[in-house]
């Protein structure tokens, strides 16, 4: 056990009962001339978070941490994808059409996968998920459970929308989480900060926050 200096108080980590989870860290969300960038969000505000998450990923692979990534998307058939998340913002190109990487949030196409920086390597499950939350009709809460995860060290974007819904499935299924305050991104500032504070509230009403480098100082090297 290591503590980890935290908000709203110190998290006492147990690196083997705990895993990176690492949120949609797609090319479509992330990189310029993706999806998010064609909407007219400022992607830099995401790319911020690469080269912490990196740092951050490297450090917990050397602590030999469990790591688990996850990508929303959905079946080429799009039989997964509900209509009102499809007819969701009137978008003139939306979830299943072309976009400037493929069919948009589609599994399989170049924008659905994980940016290069922070690729999964083999052996380290990902979440194919349908929904913003990653519990929601998947398979991770299985996978945790098998392998005995209790805490969950939380990165990736976006802040208000997919890590926090994703946090508040942990939470509810007795997962104590962790989310790293400059590994988290955001493409609005005030959703940034209000994301983080809403999770660690009323006493860590939904867990801790903390930055990269108080996690990296409490993982074992070895
Ligand atoms: N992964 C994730 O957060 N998906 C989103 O749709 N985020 C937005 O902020 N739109």
């Amino acid at each position: 056990m290591s503590v980890i200096e935290a908000e709203p108080y110190d998290f006492e980590l147990s690196p083997s009962r705990a895993a990176m989870l690492i949120i949609d860290m797609q090319r479509d969300f992330l990189e310029p001339g993706g999806f998010g960038d064609a909407l007219g969000n400022d992607v830099t505000l995401l790319r911020k978070t690469i080269a912490p998450t990196r740092r951050l990923l490297d450090a917990a692979r050397r602590a030999g941490l469990t790591i688990i990534h996850t990508r929303e998307g959905h079946r080429a058939d799009l039989a997964d994808l509900p209509p009102a998340k499809k007819a969701r913002g009137r978008f003139a190109t939306g979830i299943g059409d072309a976009g400037p990487m493929g069919r948009i949030l589609v599994r399989g196409e170049p924008g659905h996968d994980i940016i290069p920086e922070l690729y999964p390597l083999r052996g380290e499950p990902v979440i194919d998920k349908p929904g913003k939350g990653a519990f929601h009709a998947t398979d991770l809460d299985a996978i945790l459970k098998n392998l005995g995860i209790a805490q969950l060290i939380v990165c990736g974007v976006t802040t208000e929308v997919c890590v926090n819904t994703s946090v508040r499935e942990a939470n509810d299924r007795g997962y104590d989480c962790l989310v790293v305050s400059d590994c988290v991104g955001s493409y609005f500032p005030e959703f940034q900060e209000m994301g983080l504070r809403m999770i660690k509230a009323q006493g860590g009403i939904f867990g801790w926050v903390a930055p990269s480098e108080a996690v990296i100082a409490a993982l074992p090297s070895t």
